[in-house]
């Protein structure tokens, strides 16, 4: 594949006035389509200190200015478009975990376009075919890139107009940091090899234990997003009057929340809150942990309704009758995990391959090839004890059943495969390209994790 870089030397000089904190300018500076609506963003990603620790600062690094990332938002049909300026002092991406993009749009380093370099732009461009909760991060060095705050909230709102009057954006996200708030290491191999490396600091939108104030007696939505490498969140409100709108973006008929939701890496939950009365307060939890109280305070407003269930994003039902299955089996490959000078550890193996995130040439040779157009039924087999949140780039999938639990069918991205649990999993191949598919924990990703599919 050969690419063209996007520097320009003249688009350079133009940085100059450009400063962090305007970063989130809306200006039409692409060109205007003549029947499209845009949603326009320069979005800086640079260092930047926060004080996560009260007294000391962590050098962070930020989209827009802020840790986790400016929000940004687009609308069903719309396009989106970000002109990505890197100021950190090293390459990077952007990668829009869950939205179908064109392959060139994907982010990914040597398979959809070559790393910007420091100093460097890029435009990304596409079309928000589905509405909900989706994020983006980088996909180069990604347990530093992640770790250091590079995740951020991407929204696209219903063609439609949100049936919901009020609504927040919740990112789960813990930090590898000490006391002093100084950066501890992203990844130690011991744990690599394990869960993956947590950090010790969770935070939601970037602050300890905040106080979210909502109107009583109001449905709120709640858009919950993990950006976090390695944490599953087991998400529970107790008490509350709430029910799951969506999973990762796709709507589901709303059910109560239950007991706990297991979140997962770059796993997004939408639920709809029924505020209790002015002066009560509740509490947004990871299992018994609190993460952020609820205090419900006057809104002045009449009592509100649940809404209509989200209307379905277009995507194409698999034909399970002609489906062809293919196994993927996600294995611990301990005995392999000795490595070559250069080599990244592989600790884990997809179908008995490792990815090494050193070898640029990984995703020449695809561990599965699809015919466009074609349905497929996917059987992923975790042959170990910790979890993997399996994500798939350029198109979602229909999670079908599952050999450890009861399963409503539902469309995702994203599916947490449980301890030893096999899962079957439906698509259609209607997106042309070399799709990366990888486990969502960070650590093992980097350890061997991923692989390549292609569609052609
Ligand atoms: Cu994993």
């Amino acid at each position: 594949m050969s690419f063209t870089r996007r520097q320009v030397l003249a688009g350079l000089a133009g940085l100059g006035v450009v400063g962090v904190g305007a970063a989130a300018g809306a200006r039409y500076w692409l060109g205007k389509p003549l029947f499209a609506d845009t949603h326009d963003y320069e979005l800086i990603a640079a260092p930047l200190d926060v004080e996560l620790v009260p007294g000391h600062l962590t050098p962070a690094w930020g989209y827009g200015g802020q840790a986790p990332g400016l929000e940004l938002r687009s609308r069903q049909g719309d396009w989106l478009r970000v002109r990505f300026i890197n100021h950190l002092p090293e390459p990077s991406t952007i990668h829009w975990h869950g939205i179908r993009v064109p392959l060139e749009m994907d982010g990914v380093p040597y398979v959809s376009q070559l790393p910007v370099l420091p100093g460097e732009y890029f435009d990304y461009r596409f079309r928000t075919e589905d509405a909900g909760t989706f994020w983006y991060h980088p996909h180069t060095t990604s347990a530093e890139q992640l770790g250091r705050g590079l995740v951020g909230p991407l929204i696209v709102e219903e063609a439609g107009g949100s049936a919901f009057l009020h609504e927040r954006t919740l990112s789960l996200k813990s930090w590898h940091v000490d006391e002093q708030g100084a950066f501890t290491d992203f990844s130690v191999p011991r744990e690599a090899a394990r869960e993956g490396t947590r950090g010790r600091l969770t935070t939601l939108n970037g602050a300890r234990l905040p106080v979210l104030e909502l109107p009583a007696g109001q449905v709120v939505r709640l858009r919950v997003l993990n950006l976090d490498n390695t944490v599953t969140y087991r998400l529970n409100l107790p008490e509350a009057d709430v029910r799951i709108y969506a999973l990762d973006a796709n709507p589901i008929a709303p059910r109560p929340l239950g007991k706990e939701y297991w979140l997962g890496p770059g796993m997004r939950i939408d639920l709809a809150l029924r505020v209790p009365e002015a002066g009560r307060e509740l509490s947004l939890r990871n299992g018994p942990l609190r993460l952020a109280t609820v205090r419900s305070v006057p809104s002045g407003l009449a009592a509100g309704d649940w809404p209509a269930p989200l209307p379905r994003n277009p995507i194409a039902e698999p034909d399970l009758e002609s489906a062809e299955t293919l196994s993927f089996n996600f294995e611990w490959a301990g005995a392999l995990s000795s490595t070559a000078e250069g080599s990244a550890f592989k600790f884990w193996q997809i179908n008995g391959q490792a990815w090494d995130i050193n070898d640029k040439t990984c995703a020449d040779r695809p561990i599965a090839s699809l015919r466009k157009g074609r349905s497929y039924i996917f059987e992923l087999r975790n042959m170990a004890q910790y979890q993997h949140p399996i994500h798939l780039h350029g198109m979602s999938f229909k999670v079908l059943g599952s050999n450890r639990r009861k399963i409503v069918p539902y469309f995702t991205d994203t599916f947490l495969l449980g301890k030893n649990e096999t899962a079957r999993v439906a698509l259609v191949a209607d997106n042309p390209g070399v799709w990366m598919f990888h486990c969502h924990v960070i650590d093992h990703m980097e350890t061997g994790l991923m692989a390549a599919i292609e569609v052609v």
